[in-house]
């Protein structure tokens, strides 16, 4: 291509509230621009690599058996009420009426769709399992969507689902698919890890994993264990706290009554009393599917509310407001205490063993209580994993420390079970003859995301550093001046020579300064650069690669090989 008609436009600053690096460069690069907010057009730079992107993806589903399709964007919304999840997503789940006045929703994603699809057109298990695919644009309406295409309203989703006769059977889909998920990162050139995840408000019956780009723009946490790769969203992570972490606490002596005025955080209670927080109990007030109830933690560690809400089996779990702990406790936030309440209580299953007691509130205002005993002084009517793993937290397998990082979500893979099969009437006749619900799996990647990491993870202070299977061109030849008839000439005739060895080849020629041709080369990151200046009239031009320095002088003769050679590895 010609970069002269192409319609590119760069910018020379970074645009003001980009907030991602892979934001600031995709539009600097004049690959993507905004229309509104979380939603981007794709110019051709940006379509070409997206283009580049799916054709992986799409390679490799196929290759684990997966059969592509193209489902609709206007989804009746019949089909979510008939699957129970019309109301889970409120008004993230965008929807419009037609002309007729029947409501539609704008597919997020297409479990109901899929499902009744198949429900009306297969019946025998002699058509199972089976693997269908889409590449679509899906859409939710972020409250806040940020860093350009990590996090938009409108985006490009693969999503997968397998419909299979047994477990058994899922078990061997699932497989195929995260080996393929695996394939497909890697041919991106990615550094990705495979998380265990939690199955969330999918109702997602079995495992759940998710494939995560290690970025400090991540907004999920990633926690590894550093020497047996355990490795969990921080949403599920069970860890165990270090054996120093063990709060050491007096022996247990009487119930004492302190008077602590102002103490409403565990900060406060810290500085007052001078003693740590792992000696102290807070006690959290959540509302959970609208019933009170208590959790007792302490003080330096943190509830993972999807473990609770998991664990508890509801639907909704928040913080009470402070009306709520009122009517509980008598005493408002920080003086609340597990001793007299009436409401269930729930506590870590590492915070009962708190030794020697700790420091709970009074249920009175500026009172607490020293040396109360868990099962002692008080019982929780359940125990379980509430707590969130932290740093300095060790592997519950093997004990080493943790690792915490931050990690963008770029696979979703799901064990759904009959959620869908069972709402929707997927069902086959098995070879008895015996109706019975399909196990469905679902598998989604986020295309438009995943060009958004993949820079996040190569880019310089220059611009992005393209993996060679997704540059937008293989080649870039940039004549220094185009009012040199030989540059010209030579590099008409390398482009040609390229264009006619099947070479992706962009010429820049365009009349700018050389300068400007070497920003907009490195910003928009192209592997191989032939720079055809005032040697090219002895026939000598130069060679570089964007992700190394070195610049190689060739002989006009010998570039093509050595672009060919540079081009495969
Ligand atoms: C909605 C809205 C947002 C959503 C969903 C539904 C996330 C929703 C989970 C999934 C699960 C898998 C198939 C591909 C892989 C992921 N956000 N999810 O179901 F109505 Cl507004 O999408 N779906």
């Amino acid at each position: 291509m010609r970069q002269n008609t192409l319609f590119m436009p760069t910018l020379r600053d970074t645009p003001s509230e980009t907030d991602a690096i892979s934001h600031q460069l995709l539009l600097r690069a004049g690959l993507i621009r905004q229309l509104a907010a979380g939603v981007y057009s794709y110019l051709p730079m940006g379509w070409r690599v997206l283009r580049k992107i799916e054709n992986i993806v799409r390679q490799e589903m196929e290759r684990a058996g997966g059969q592509e399709l193209h489902l609709p964007v206007m989804q009746p919304t019949e089909l979510w009420h008939e699957s129970g999840r019309y109301a889970d997503y409120g008004p993230e789940l965008i929807r419009l009426k037609d002309r007729h006045g029947r409501e539609f929703a704008l597919g997020p994603t297409h479990e109901e769709v899929i499902t009744a699809l198949v429900a009306n057109d297969i019946k025998s298990y002699r058509k199972l399992p089976i693997t269908l695919f889409q590449i679509q644009t899906k859409f939710r309406d972020e409250r806040r969507p940020r860093y350009g295409l990590l996090r938009g309203r409108e985006f490009l989703m693969k999503d997968a689902y397998s419909f299979d006769m047994d477990w058994e059977g899922l078990d061997i889909t699932y497989k195929a698919m995260f080996k393929a998920y695996h394939q497909i990162f890697s041919r991106c050139d990615l550094r990705f890890t495979a998380v265990e995840a939690d199955a969330g408000t999918i109702g997602g019956e079995g495992e759940t994993h998710e494939f995560m780009v290690l970025s400090d723009v991540g907004e999920d946490t990633v926690v590894t264990c550093s020497s047996c790769h355990y490795s969990a969203n921080i949403e599920k992570a069970i860890s165990a706290p270090s054996s120093d972490e063990q709060s050491q606490g007096e022996h247990s002596e009487s119930v004492e009554k302190l008077h602590t005025p102002h103490t409403k955080t565990v900060e406060d209670l810290v500085k007052l009393l001078k003693v740590q927080a792992k000696d102290i109990l807070k006690t959290l007030i959540y509302v959970a599917d609208g019933d009170p109830i208590a959790v007792v933690m302490r003080g330096d560690h943190n509830v993972n509310e999807t473990k609770l809400l998991n664990d508890l089996g509801v639907t909704t779990i928040e913080l009470a407001d402070d009306v709520t702990v009122l009517s509980v406790s008598d005493a408002p936030h920080g003086y609340v205490g597990p001793i007299g309440l009436t409401i269930p209580i729930y506590m870590d299953h590492e915070e009962a063993k708190i030794v020697g007691g700790g420091i709970v509130g009074a249920n009175e205002e500026h009172y607490h209580l020293k040396h109360v005993v868990p099962g002692v002084h008080f019982s929780a009517n359940r125990q379980g994993e509430y707590r969130e793993a932290q740093e300095g937290d060790v592997c519950f397998h093997c004990g080493a420390p943790l690792q915490f990082d931050r990690g963008i979500e770029v696979g979703h893979v799901f064990k759904l079970g009959t959620k869908y099969s069972e709402k929707l009437g997927a069902k086959y006749l098995d070879v008895q003859g015996k109706e019975q619900p399909m196990i469905m799996g679902c598998y989604g990647i986020g295309i438009s995301r995943l060009l958004a990491a993949v820079i996040e993870q190569n880019n310089d202070e220059h611009g992005i550093i393209w993996p060679k299977p997704l540059a937008p061109f293989q080649v870039h030849i940039i004549p220094v001046s185009i009012k040199d008839s030989t540059q010209v000439a030579i590099a008409e005739q390398l482009y040609k020579q390229m264009i006619a060895a099947g070479i992706e080849v962009l010429l820049d020629d365009r009349d700018e300064r050389a300068g400007v041709k070497f920003k907009d080369s490195d910003l928009l990151g192209i592997p191989i650069r032939i720079v055809v200046g005032k040697d090219a009239i002895n026939g000598i031009v130069e060679f570089k690669e964007r992700h190394r320095d070195e610049r190689l002088t060739l002989d006009q003769e010998t570039v093509l090989s050595k672009v060919m050679e540079a081009a495969q590895n």
